[in-house]
C-alpha cells in the first residue's frame, strides 16, 4: 500500500493526496514536518515533503509521484489517453508548479510566517509573477476545468496553489495578482467534489497544528 509522507497544510502533500483520492487509491498517511533527520533524506534528499513509500521504496518530487501514480494505477485516469492532449495537461502542471507557485513562494515567509523578506525580492517577484500569470492564462482554459471539460491531474494542481498564490500577493501587494483568472467559479466548482472537501478539511486541521506547533 502506498504511503503518503509529508503535512497536509503543503500545498504539495494535497496535490498527491487529492490525485490518490481522485483515484481511489489505498493509501495511509504519516505525517513528516520535511525534517532532515537521515531516515527522512534517504526517501526525500533534499527533506523535502511530500513523499510516498511504495512496495518497491521512496519517492519523491510531487509531479514524478502523480506521473507514477498514474503509470501503476490506471483507474480513474487524470492524464488523457491521447499524447498531445496528456502533455498539455503536463505543461499547464510545470507552469503552475514552476512558474507560478515556485516564484510566490518567495512571498511566504512574509505573507504567512511572520517573517521578513528583503524588499529587492518582493519587488523582483512581483514583474515575474505578472508575466508568468499572463503566461498561464493563455494556456488555462478554465471549460470548466483547468484543461478543458474533464477533470484532470492539472486541476489537482491548480486547486491547490491557485488560492495560495492570491492570498500571497494580496497580503504582500495589496491586490490579487490572479484576479484576472475566473478562480471564483472554478473554486466553487472544484469545492463540490468531496475529494477536495476532504483535503481542505485535512489542511485547515494540520494549518491549525502547525500554528499552534510554532508558539511552542
Ligand atoms: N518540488 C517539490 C516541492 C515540495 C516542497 O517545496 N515542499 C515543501 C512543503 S510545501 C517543503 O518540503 N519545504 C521544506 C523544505 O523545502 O525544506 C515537490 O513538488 O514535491
Amino acid at each position: 500500500m502506498i504511503t503518503l509522507v509529508g503535512f497536509a497544510a503543503s500545498n504539495y502533500y494535497c496535490k498527491v493526496k487529492l490525485a490518490l483520492l481522485e483515484k481511489q487509491i489505498e493509501f495511509t498517511e504519516e505525517l513528516n514536518w520535511a525534517t532532515k533527520d537521515e531516515a527522512t533524506l534517504a526517501c526525500s534528499p533534499l527533506g523535502k515533503v511530500p513523499f510516498i513509500r511504495t512496495e518497491q521504496g521512496a519517492l519523491s518530487e510531487s509531479q514524478v509521484i502523480l506521473e507514477y501514480l498514474e503509470d501503476t494505477y490506471p483507474q480513474h485516469p487524470l492524464l488523457p489517453a491521447e499524447p498531445y492532449a496528456a502533455a498539455k495537461v503536463r505543461e499547464l502542471s510545470w507552469y503552475l508548479d514552476v512558474h507560478l507557485e515556485l516564484v510566490a513562494r518567495r512571498l511566504y515567509g512574509q505573507a504567512f510566517f511572520g517573517k521578513t523578506a528583503a524588499p529587492r525580492v518582493i519587488e523582483d517577484a512581483r514583474p515575474e509573477l505578472v508575466r508568468n500569470i499572463a503566461a498561464f492564462a493563455r494556456l488555462a482554459k478554465f471549460a470548466p476545468y483547468v484543461a478543458g471539460d474533464r477533470f484532470t491531474l492539472a486541476d489537482c494542481v491548480a486547486v491547490v496553489h491557485l488560492p495560495v498564490i492570491t492570498m500571497a500577493t494580496k497580503r504582500i501587494y495589496g491586490e490579487d495578482l490572479l484576479a484576472a483568472l475566473p478562480l471564483k467559479p472554478y473554486m466553487a466548482l472544484l469545492g463540490e467534489r468531496e475529494t477536495v472537501q476532504q483535503v481542505t478539511a485535512d489542511r485547515k486541521e494540520n494549518t491549525a497544528l502547525m500554528a499552534s506547533r510554532a508558539r511552542g
